[in-house]
Order: structure tokens, then C-alpha cells, then sequence
């Protein structure tokens, strides 16, 4: 018989979003939102290789949803409303995109409200934010597994470890716990540029794909994108 597999369902989250308001009530910029590419990238990827994405747009599913924190005005599903979403979809892992520094923050008490409903849970956050900082955000106990870059193999990888299919130190670009100790693969390997708390690496050195044509196209299917379509855009210009 074949062995059960710990992780199958594997919940992506996009974090709600933000705008600034400036003294006089003006709005730095309009809301909007963007289909998240990144985390679609990933559930086709995670498909391809037997795996149940669910996709959770928080800007587009909580659209309407505002709450006003000085100086800024957020939008998406809030913090109470992705534990509800979580809890409904019973995902064995949860990643968290972070491709804006500015909503780390907002991030952080998200992982802490998933913690404590689903302490059993994996949490692994991936992006721009957790890319550069990324023993910045092991510091925080409620995250699991950072993944380095465009982690269309090597999220999968992580997913196969946890599985048991492969070492944790095997999977390329990743920061993980060993005995309570924050481990990290890119160990020894020398950062393009680098500052203070800060790291960036050439892909050919992060298990980042060199060749895109092998990539499945992203899973768009699994996104609200007609909800999306009737709401203001952010255009997305891709790096790919
Ligand atoms: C398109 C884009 C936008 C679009 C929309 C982005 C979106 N929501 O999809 C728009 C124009 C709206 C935008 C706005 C902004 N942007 Co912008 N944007 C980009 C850009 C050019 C491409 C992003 C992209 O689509 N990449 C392609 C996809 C496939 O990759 P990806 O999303 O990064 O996903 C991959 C990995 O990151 C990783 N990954 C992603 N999520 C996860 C999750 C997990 C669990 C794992 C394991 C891995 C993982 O795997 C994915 C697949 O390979 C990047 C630069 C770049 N070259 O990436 C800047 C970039 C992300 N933006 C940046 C910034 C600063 C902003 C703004 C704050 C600018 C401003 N001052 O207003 C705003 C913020 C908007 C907000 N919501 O608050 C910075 C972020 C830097 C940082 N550390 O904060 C970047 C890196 C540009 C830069 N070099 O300065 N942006």
C-alpha cells in the first residue's frame, strides 16, 4: 500500500493590501488589485506534481473589506477572516507570498493568528520581503520555512521532503529549523549583493530555473479572476 502522504492540500495566501492616507484624507494611490502570478506560478508547479493547491486571494475575496490603522487604509480579507478561510480549507501547509516589505508586519500577525489556531500546521513564507531578510524572518517563531526566490522547483522539493522523499538539507534555498536551530542550505554559498540584514543570490546559485519553457503556465483557474476583472487593476508588468 502506498504510504500516506503528510502534506497533499497546500493553502497560498496572498496577504491583504495597503494604501497610505495621506493628513488631509487623500489616498496615496487608488485601490486595487493584481492577480497574483507568483503564487499561481507555484500551484501549477505543486499540481504537476500530484499536489492540491488551493489558491486565497485576500485583496479580491475581501475587496470590499477596509479597515483604517494611522495612516494607512487596508483592504482584503483580515486577519480573523484568513484563519475562517484556512480552517474551511484544511490545508496541511500554509504559504504566505510577501512580495512588499511594507505589509511584513501585517504578515507576522497573521502567521501568529495561524499558529495558534493550527500549531500542527507548516508555515512557509516565500517573495521579494522573505528573499532578502530571510534569517530576518526566521527570527520569528511562527515561521517554519523560508524559500528563497522564484521557488517554482524548489517549493515543490520542500513539499517532497516534508513528505519524506528527501533530506530538508538537500532542498536548495532554504531556511528551516533543526532542533530548534534555524539551518539554511545557502549556507557557504556567497551572496551576489548583500547589506545589513540583508541577502540577495544569482539564481543559477538558488535552485531558481534558468529555463522557463519547462514551467507549467499558472493556475489561473484556481484564482477569482472574474471578481478580479470587475475590480480597479494594478497592471503586472512581470519579470517573466
Ligand atoms: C508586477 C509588480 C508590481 C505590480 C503588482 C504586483 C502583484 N501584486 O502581483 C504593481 C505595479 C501593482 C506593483 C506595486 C508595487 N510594487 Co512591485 N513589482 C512588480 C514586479 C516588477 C514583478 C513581480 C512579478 O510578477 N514577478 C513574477 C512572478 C512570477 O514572481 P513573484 O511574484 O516574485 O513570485 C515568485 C517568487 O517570488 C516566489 N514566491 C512568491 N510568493 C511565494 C510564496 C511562497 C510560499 C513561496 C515558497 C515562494 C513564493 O515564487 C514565485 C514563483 O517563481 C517586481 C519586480 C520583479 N522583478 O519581480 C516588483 C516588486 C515586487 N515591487 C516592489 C515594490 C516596492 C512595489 C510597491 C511598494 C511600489 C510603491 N512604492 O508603491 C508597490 C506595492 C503595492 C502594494 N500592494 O502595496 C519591489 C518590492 C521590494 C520590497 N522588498 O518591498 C519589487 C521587488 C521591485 C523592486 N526591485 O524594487 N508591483
Amino acid at each position: 500500500m502506498a504510504m500516506q502522504a503528510k502534506i497533499n492540500r497546500v493553502l497560498l495566501l496572498n496577504p491583504p493590501s495597503k494604501v497610505f492616507i495621506y493628513p488631509d484624507g487623500q489616498p496615496a494611490h487608488r485601490k486595487h488589485c493584481t492577480p497574483p502570478i507568483g503564487i499561481a506560478y507555484l500551484a501549477a508547479s505543486a499540481l504537476k506534481h500530484g499536489y492540491e493547491p488551493i489558491l486565497v486571494d485576500s485583496v479580491v475575496e475581501g475587496y470590499d473589506n477596509e479597515w483604517f490603522i494611522e495612516p494607512f487604509l487596508y483592504y482584503g480579507l483580515d486577519t480573523k477572516a484568513i484563519v475562517a478561510r484556512v480552517a474551511a480549507a484544511k490545508p496541511d501547509l500554509i504559504g504566505i507570498s510577501v512580495l512588499f516589505s511594507n505589509i511584513i508586519k501585517e504578515v507576522f500577525e497573521v502567521c501568529a493568528a495561524l499558529k495558534a489556531e493550527f500549531p500542527d500546521t507548516p508555515i512557509v513564507l516565500g517573495g521579494h520581503h522573505p528573499t532578502g531578510a530571510a534569517a530576518e524572518c526566521m527570527k520569528n517563531p511562527n515561521v517554519d520555512f523560508v524559500v528563497l526566490g522564484e521557488a517554482d522547483v524548489t517549493f515543490v522539493q520542500l513539499l517532497d521532503s516534508l513528505n519524506g522523499k528527501l533530506p530538508l538539507a538537500d532542498v536548495p534555498a532554504l531556511y528551516y529549523r533543526e532542533n530548534g536551530a534555524v539551518k539554511s542550505t545557502m549556507d557557504g554559498v556567497k551572496a551576489a549583493v548583500e547589506g545589513e540584514g540583508w541577502r540577495y543570490y544569482n539564481r543559477k546559485d538558488a535552485g531558481i530555473p534558468v529555463e522557463l519553457d519547462p514551467l507549467p503556465f499558472p493556475a489561473w483557474h484556481l484564482l477569482p479572476i472574474a471578481d478580479q476583472r470587475e475590480r480597479p487593476r494594478g497592471n503586472s508588468l512581470a519579470a517573466r
